[in-house]
């Protein structure tokens, strides 16, 4: 826990503050790239500040602290949504994304763990993380290790069958060190989820492959703030699942539950109208 607060109001209060700054940096990154995954960006905000803000036992001035708890964001074409979260809470300046995704920069479209501080691994071809996450958990089963490992994945990714492969063998090993949480959009890159490989019932599916699973609002702290702050503990024998159901775009008018805002860029005109959506936002 990164924030020191008084009160669970309090704690919501910081955190939609951070939501407006985090998506108006998104839009600005969007800018600076010429485009971006924006519309997926936006989508896991309120996940991804609920993390690093207030879940995640980390450390944003040792970043590789032995005994930190991973996050793995296997929808790695997120970047643009995870890299202003990791500048909010310390890891690096601000300044630093100033020519993300130009030429020599250390942000590129996908965010690459030996480069940005604070990524515990290079994603962007979709499907791996979670077996990644499986493996990590592992060897901290192996060392007696507290700390957890957390992979965010896209409901699209979920067409990827290495992820039930992965699935599988976190139930198998017993891994309650492992929780899975899905950005559930309803959208991938050419279509909504449903017509492009249909994946209901998605609950009823984590559940079968032997995961604690709750469906909950991914925008909503509250509901991310108890689930999260309730999870069973690492030493629990069986791995979690939470489905944060999402909007895509979520915060700027004309992005909100289009396919074609996966990817984007914007010209002067729609990044105000943009900006001025998000600090309207009311979470
Ligand atoms: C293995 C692999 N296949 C295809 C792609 C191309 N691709 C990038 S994003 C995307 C859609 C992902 O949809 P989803 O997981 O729902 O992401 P979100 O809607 O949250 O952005 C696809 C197919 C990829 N990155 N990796």
């Amino acid at each position: 826990m990164l924030h020191n607060y008084q009160s669970r109001d309090e704690l919501v209060a910081f955190l939609k503050q951070k939501s407006i700054e985090v998506r108006k940096k998104i839009i600005q990154l969007v800018v600076t790239a010429g485009g971006g995954h924006v519309g997926g960006g936006l989508s896991m905000t309120e996940i991804l500040l609920t993390m690093y803000w207030h879940i995640l036992d980390i450390d944003p001035k040792n970043p590789k602290k032995p005994d930190r708890d991973r996050l793995i964001l296997s929808k790695g074409h997120g970047g643009i949504g995870i890299c202003p979260v990791l500048a909010d809470v310390g890891y690096y300046e601000e300044s630093l994304m100033n020519d993300f995704n130009q030429y020599m920069s250390p942000f590129g479209m996908h965010p690459d763990m030996n480069k940005v501080p604070g990524i515990d691994m290079s994603t962007g071809s979709l499907g791996h993380g979670l077996s990644v996450c499986v493996g990590l958990a592992n060897g901290a089963r192996l060392k007696n290790e507290k700390w957890r490992t957390f992979c965010i994945l896209g409901d699209g990714e979920c067409n990827e069958g290495s992820v039930w492969e992965a699935a599988m063998s976190a139930a198998h090993y017993k891994l309650g060190n492992v929780t899975a949480i899905i950005d559930r959009n309803r959208l991938m890159i050419d279509g909504p989820t449903a017509e492009i490989m249909s994946i209901e019932p998605l609950e009823d599916k984590w559940k079968a492959f032997g995961f604690d699973t709750k469906v909950i609002n991914g925008h909503d702290y509250n509901e991310l703030l108890d689930t999260f702050e309730n999870l069973p503990g690492p030493d629990s024998d069986k791995p979690v699942c939470v489905i944060c159901n999402t909007t895509k775009g979520r915060g700027v008018s004309f992005m909100e539950n289009e396919v074609k805002w996966h990817y984007g860029g914007l010209d002067e005109e729609s990044e105000k109208q943009a900006v001025s959506d998000i600090e309207k936002l009311s979470l």
